[in-house]
């Protein structure tokens, strides 16, 4: 059995995999790019992919992370139909990836994840690590997730990423990276609202509380958007793992940040 294996954690944003204002609309183009710079990566990955205009919507529409509410008319189916739209997305990916002939998998963060009271319980996450054992490319992404207070809510791509960084045992997270469909973070250089823009190229730990975001106009998002990232992102760094942000929609960033090569 592999011990202390090094594994990345790749997340392609769904704003970068779709055009998050669009139901359902896909990105051609950038799926098959990210696909094909991800192949080429031959150490162990696990993949995890975000919701975009297939899972935010309908998380939207029928409150979904707000929890069970009787009040809105047919909330459970809406809860079922949110989470197929996801898994459409995600054999979309599996499908491409078997296309050329190579092996994925998927895992339904819903059957695996569960929210006990604000914390969500991971059983051993031994499938991810046999998967990666015998080199398939394991394929996780924003799913909505039961409670064991009787109800529900969604767990993020970015979520999920934080669980495996915690739970993960016989391999050791040597980064994560996030591929959005932006450069990075952007904070404003003076304290007005409009000042003007400057890209971040390093943050430390420290300083990731106080970062004065740019408001670069909001998409639908009911998983917090770049405030819940930076959360997370504070979450994972504090277990001593890198976090790089990259723009995913260049043409070869994400085969550059995978093996190590100086990106923006
Ligand atoms: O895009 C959200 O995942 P994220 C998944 O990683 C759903 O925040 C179902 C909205």
């Amino acid at each position: 059995l592999r011990k202390n294996y090094e594994v990345i954690i790749l997340k392609l944003g769904g704003s970068l995999l779709t055009d998050k204002n669009k139901a359902f609309s896909i990105r051609e183009n950038v799926i098959e790019n990210s696909i094909n710079q991800i192949i080429n990566y031959k150490k162990p990955l696990i993949l995890i992919h975000g919701g975009g205009s297939f899972g935010h919507p309908l998380a939207k529409k029928y409150e979904i992370s707000k929890g069970l509410n009787t009040s809105i008319e047919n909330q459970v189916l809406g809860l079922s139909v949110t989470h197929e739209a996801m898994n459409k997305l995600n054999s979309l990916l599996i499908n491409k990836f078997l296309e050329k002939k190579i092996p994925v998998i998927p895992f339904q963060p819903s059957s695996i994840f569960f929210k006990n009271y604000e914390k969500i319980s991971t059983p051993p996450i031994g499938i991810i690590e046999t998967a990666l054992d015998i080199e398939l490319l394991p394929i996780l992404y924003g799913d909505i997730i039961f409670d064991a207070k009787g109800s529900f809510s969604i767990i993020s791509g970015d979520k999920i990423i934080f669980e495996l960084c915690k739970n993960l045992q016989r391999y050791k997270v040597s980064k994560v990276i996030f591929a959005i469909e932006k450069d990075g973070i952007f904070i404003r250089s003076n304290n007005k609202e409009e000042g003007n823009l400057k890209l971040v190229s390093e943050i430390s730990y420290n300083e990731l509380d106080n970062l004065k975001l740019a408001n670069l106009g909001s998409k639908i998002d009911v998983t917090g958007g770049i405030r819940g990232k930076i959360d997370i992102i504070k979450r994972i760094c504090k277990k001593n793992i890198p976090v790089q942000i990259i723009n995913g929609m260049k043409e070869d960033f994400i085969m550059k940040a995978l093996k190590s090569k100086d990106v923006i």
